[in-house]
């Protein structure tokens, strides 16, 4: 039964399937189509057209090394701005800092409320914390209008095509630049090295463009296609590699030695901001 089995469409002749128990919700927004799974391997899952954004058993792979690396690369972040990140497990992940402020902007209001009925543990609460306020709006208009500078911006999007192609745009890496303060940090999630990567390869150029430090570096996220991920790191001067303080306490991904670890890429992604980097898909391993 067709049905009974989630997969996105292949990339380059290459697909990952996650078996079903069933399909929980599904609705449609002015943005995209939002569906809430229960899978057998990974729980209940957040889909966003087609394409799986997060689960109850593996947000800790992607959040911690979205959040904790820049978090912990900053010596001190005060103020925290998510862009994105609708399911509420980045913000989360934020407010276990000792951060004064945290702002999340989300475009999508439905996003917001299906994870707040059938995924709440992703948010865990972190919505009523009285550090976090959220918007629910525009990333790219926020940012434009933004009076105080954030320590650090977290951009935790969908895949960079249709509305969130924005997000990796010279323009938008401007904007987060100019709306971070002296030693400020981006991190954005960049997608899979493999099967994504002409979207990885502009992304980490452009970062490069606009900030005088900027770095890739990779994780494992067993729902998301290839498993192997990428996050891009933009920083104005301090280095992203080095963390400056332990971790908050209960980690089950991140650890010192893995964050620089995390930044040790393969030799044949190391082409990735020389211009040798193939973006065909999967051509990496290829060579
Ligand atoms: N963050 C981005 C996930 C991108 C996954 N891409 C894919 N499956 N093709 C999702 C939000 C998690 N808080």
């Amino acid at each position: 039964m067709a049905d009974r089995w989630f997969g996105e469409p292949a990339r380059g002749g290459f697909e990952q399937r996650i078996e079903l128990r069933g399909r929980l919700w599904a609705g449609q927004s002015a943005y995209q189509r939002v569906e809430i799974l229960d899978t057998v391997p990974f729980g209940r899952a957040l889909v966003l057209d087609g394409a799986i954004q997060t689960t109850e058993a593996d947000e800790f792979c992607y959040h911690e090394l979205l959040v904790h690396v820049p978090m912990l690369a900053h010596p001190r972040p005060r103020r925290v701005l998510v862009i994105g990140g609708g399911d509420g497990g980045c913000l989360r992940h934020v407010l276990l800092h000792d951060v004064e402020r945290a702002i999340q902007v989300e475009i999508d209001e439905l996003v917001l409320r299906a994870c707040r009925e059938w995924l709440p543990t992703l948010a865990d609460g972190a919505f009523a914390d009285v550090r976090a306020s959220l918007v629910v709006g525009d990333g790219v208009a926020f940012l434009r209008d933004a009076d105080e500078p954030f320590d650090v911006i977290l951009v935790d999007s969908t895949d960079p095509v249709g509305p969130a192609a924005e997000l990796i745009s010279e323009a938008f890496f401007q904007l987060a630049a100019a709306a971070l303060s002296a030693n400020g940090i981006l991190a954005i999630q960049s997608g899979s090295p493999l099967l994504m990567a002409d979207e990885l390869r502009l992304a980490a150029a452009r970062i490069g463009s606009v900030f005088p430090i900027a770095a890739t570096y990779l994780g494992h996220v067993p729902a998301y296609p290839g498993v192997l991920w990428s996050y891009t790191i933009g920083s104005k001067q301090v280095d992203p590699r080095e963390p400056r303080r332990p971790a908050p306490p209960g980690t089950r991904y991140y650890t010192a030695e893995l964050h620089r670890a995390a930044f040790a890429l393969p030799a044949y992604l190391q082409a990735l901001g020389s211009g040798r980097f193939d973006p065909a898909v999967v051509a990496p391993l290829r060579g």
